[in-house]
């Protein structure tokens, strides 16, 4: 089954947490605890094999490795292991409603996460101000991300048209592809791709379910296929003149709304416009390539104006959109009355410690003194007196 859209929760592996250990176990002097390893991170690469989203079989949601705790004797934790997801060219990650990259070119990489970071062990921590550490850092959490991913057929051809125009029977003349064909409307119900091979030239062709008045409504499977057009670099109408209901010119004006309403950058992708079934009519339509694809009529014609045209498309219509980098969420600060609770990265690096109560309190606050937690409490307003939670350590504020 053709997959396009998927929905996942993919979360990072955490840090690995610091050791405390001491070569003098009973001085508690000459620090040896390793540190943690990083957790493994998520990035999505692209793989230009892949047609679809199908490869993706999951329980809803994938995971990255956790990073190794540090040890005794200096002994570092193990990296976790990166969660790669390799996606098809032409695939959107959408987070939160936002698309926060649009991926196209083979093997391009793009990291939502690096992972949790390592807490130190108390070697590392070790310094002139604490030369024996009885504290050692704990390792980042992991975070998740619930996401979307949108994949768009990277094709340079899309045959579109209203049902039983002759578009599978076209692709069937035109590629090795062994479209279903039938004289009632919705044959296809999902996209079908072949390859044109030109001299030294593969043109990728689609062919597409049928697309009716209000397909950019929804109407029909309207929006699963307007949005396979997003990435082609041409588009053949294929108009079907034995259509008592609908003329040529009726049939290219649902095709011109229907995409200039699902998106409007649409209207600035290349067409060409094609009238089929000329074996049943009298007359040539001028002004436009008319063909018969059931009795090969003018194939060549065609094939010669899609080489020509492509030859003078450069771009694809989405292809120079610009990654996202996500923000570094710092630290948030809520205050209620004379209450300043603190959250974030910066707040899980300042209490995150593990080890001897009384030397972890006095790190933790030197941490607090000597971060820019202070100088943003102090324009909030905060007061002598006055409460400061760090994650659920709860003081007094005093300077
Ligand atoms: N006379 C004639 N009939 C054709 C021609 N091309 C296709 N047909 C017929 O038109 C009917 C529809 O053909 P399909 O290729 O399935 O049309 P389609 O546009 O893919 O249809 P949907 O997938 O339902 O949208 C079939 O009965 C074909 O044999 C042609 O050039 N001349
Ligand atoms: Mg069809």
């Amino acid at each position: 089954m053709f997959v396009d859209q998927i929905n996942l929760t993919v979360s990072t592996g955490s840090g690995g947490s610091g050791a405390i250990s001491f070569k003098n176990t009973q001085s508690k002097s000459s620090p040896t605890g390793g540190s943690g390893g990083s957790g493994g991170g998520i990035k999505f690469k692209v793989n230009d094999k892949l047609g679809d989203l199908s490869h993706i079989i999951t329980e809803n949601s994938l995971k990255a490795t956790n990073g190794g705790d540090g040890n005794k004797n200096f002994q570092n934790g193990k990296n976790g292991e990166d969660l790669i997801i390799e996606l098809p060219q032409g695939t959107m990650i959408i987070l939160n409603d936002q698309t926060i990259a649009d991926m196209h070119e083979n093997n391009s990489e793009y990291i939502l996460d690096k992972g949790g970071k390592p807490g130190a062990g108390n070697f590392s921590l070790a310094s002139s101000r604490v030369p024996n550490p009885e504290f050692a850092e704990r390792g980042q959490k992991k975070k998740s991300y619930k996401i979307k991913l949108s994949y768009s057929i990277y094709s340079d051809v899309v045959i579109l048209g209203i049902p039983n125009a002759g578009k599978s029977t076209l692709i069937t003349k035109l590629t090795n592809s062994n479209a279903k064909i039938g004289s009632y409307e919705f044959t296809t119900t999902s996209p079908n791709l072949g390859v044109i091979k030109e001299v030294g030239n593969q043109i990728k062709i689609c062919d597409l379910p049928g697309l009716i008045s209000g397909a950019s409504e929804g109407v029909g499977l309207g929006k699963k296929i307007l949005r396979q057009i997003r990435n082609t670099k041409l588009i053949i109408y294929l108009l079907d003149p034995t259509r008592q209901d609908l003329n040529i010119e009726d049939q290219k004006n649902i095709l011109d709304k229907e995409i200039e309403n699902y998106d409007k950058n649409y209207v600035n992708i290349k067409k060409i416009i094609v009238v089929n079934k000329i074996d049943s009519i009298n007359e040539k339509i001028k002004g436009y390539i008319n063909i018969s694809a059931k009795n090969n009529i003018n194939l060549d014609v065609l094939v010669e104006e899609i080489t020509n045209s492509l030859k003078n498309i450069q771009n694809r219509q989405y292809s120079d959109f610009q990654k996202i980098s996500l923000g570094n969420y710092n630290y948030q600060i809520e205050k209620i009355d004379n209450q300043f609770n603190c959250s974030g990265e910066v707040v899980d690096f300042i209490v995150g410690l593990i080890g001897n109560i009384d030397s972890i309190n006095q790190e933790i606050f030197y941490r607090f003194e000597n971060s820019s937690l202070v100088d943003e409490l102090k324009s909030k307003g905060i007061k002598n007196g006055d409460v400061v939670k760090l994650n659920n350590l709860e003081f007094e504020f005093h300077v």
